[in-house]
């Protein structure tokens, strides 16, 4: 893989394009109804939105140090974009498997990337017998060049990629994928999210990674003392019993809480821990989407329940864990991303109890939820195959 992109990166010319997005969001015309309806939703919403770029089909985003972002698309780009987003620059183009849910997805920087310049990232690849998520890392490379026309960016792509860790095993289908990266807070481990690829039983499957928490070193390698290893499990394993895990984060006092996407009215945010069974396909408060009934979690019956859940389904997708300062009253607080509910969802944190807070009605399915240098919340809209995504940054209402 390695070979064939940096072959297919332009050494010289350097194309810069402009987005030409940067607009406030439109102002509502009253005679409208549907525009009047969005911007009432819009008014009483405690938080002004601007439109910054839009995307093909965007996946995921993280802000570099110095406000600019990386930006994945499902197609298998990652985009190097100006902190204002009117400039941007595809870094690589990974070859990935874009049939239905699978993508270039996740994109996170190395907890030492001020040195390092390591850019972790996740996609959905075909293989010998079946397809799975892939782990790989790249370092971010910028060179100063002569440029015709002033101003002009460095050029950027992602250089020496190396495959890190691939899902076991390969099976058939598009769906649940997951694929989520988070480090622990000493840097020193990667968690890693695989999906149960629609596919049920592997999530209660010792021996396999799908359906898991994965803990694994920077190297990729299973992480040494993972707490099922001793018992059979695959040494990777850090916990079980998941579905679609479409978001990972630890809190600042080190708790690691994870959302996935549930059955028909099963949504959950869970408070992971080493060794836990989280219970699916077994246990789950929703039931299945031919309605047949999965057992409600219960006191008792060995699988860990969710600390939240939603019924209806949301369809939770990206997690961020609220640090900065421009909104203070929802610092500590999660935040997720909602794709069929086309919501911005935030859920109270408190020490490791989770309630349901607000959820915002965004008119677009939202698929990551990112915080910015400067406290902003950051959101991508899902775009879908072929149509764009918006880049929206929140602030305060002034
Ligand atoms: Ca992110
Ligand atoms: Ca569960
Ligand atoms: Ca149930």
């Amino acid at each position: 893989m390695r070979s064939s992109i940096l072959a297919a990166l332009p050494i010289i010319l350097v194309a810069c394009s402009s987005s030409g997005t940067m607009a406030e969001s439109p102002a509502p015309a009253p005679s409208e109804d549907g525009l009047v309806a969005q911007a009432d939703r819009a008014d009483q919403r405690p938080f002004a939105t601007s439109v910054i770029a839009d995307f093909e089909a965007p996946w995921a985003m993280t802000f570099l140090p110095d406000a600019r972002m990386l930006v994945t698309e499902k197609a298998g780009q990652m985009l190097l974009v100006s902190a204002d987003g009117t400039q941007r620059q595809t870094i690589a183009t990974i070859p990935v498997d874009s049939a239905g849910q699978g993508a270039l997805m996740d994109v996170v920087l190395a907890p030492d990337f001020a040195t390092s310049k390591r850019v972790y990232f996740s996609y959905a690849a075909a293989g010998e017998g079946g397809k799975g998520v892939v782990l790989a890392r790249g370092v971010l490379e910028e060179r100063q060049v002569q440029c015709i026309k002033a101003p002009c960016p460095p050029v950027a792509r992602l250089s020496g990629i190396e495959t890190l860790f691939r899902a076991h095993p390969l099976v058939d289908g598009d769906g649940h994928y997951s694929g989520r990266i988070a480090f622990s807070p000493d840097g020193k481990y990667l968690f890693f999210t695989n999906g149960e690829r629609q596919k049920f039983t592997p999530a209660q499957d010792p021996k396999v990674t799908l359906g898991k928490v994965l803990r694994l070193t920077l190297d990729g390698k299973p992480a040494p003392g993972n707490p099922l290893a001793a018992k059979g499990f695959d040494p990777a394993i850090w916990s079980y019993g998941h579905r679609n895990l479409l978001g990972i984060a630890f809190d600042s006092a080190g708790n690691l809480w994870e959302q996935e996407m549930g059955p028909k009215g099963g949504d959950e945010i869970n408070l992971i821990k080493p060794g836990l069974n989280y219970g699916w396909p077994r246990a789950s408060n929703g039931s299945n989407y031919d309605d047949t009934d999965i057992p409600d979690h219960r006191a008792g019956d060995g699988y860990e329940p969710p600390k939240v859940w939603w019924n209806p389904s949301i369809s939770p997708a990206g997690l961020m864990i609220y640090s900065g300062n421009l909104f203070p009253q929802w610092k500590g607080d999660a935040f997720v991303g909602g794709l069929s509910s086309k919501a911005l969802l935030r859920i109270d944190l408190d020490g490791t109890n989770a309630r349901k807070g607000d959820q915002w009605d965004m008119g677009a399915r939202i698929r990551e939820v990112e915080q910015g240098p400067d406290g902003a919340i950051w959101l991508l809209e899902d775009g879908g195959r072929g149509s764009q995504g918006r880049l929206l940054k929140l602030t305060p209402r002034s």
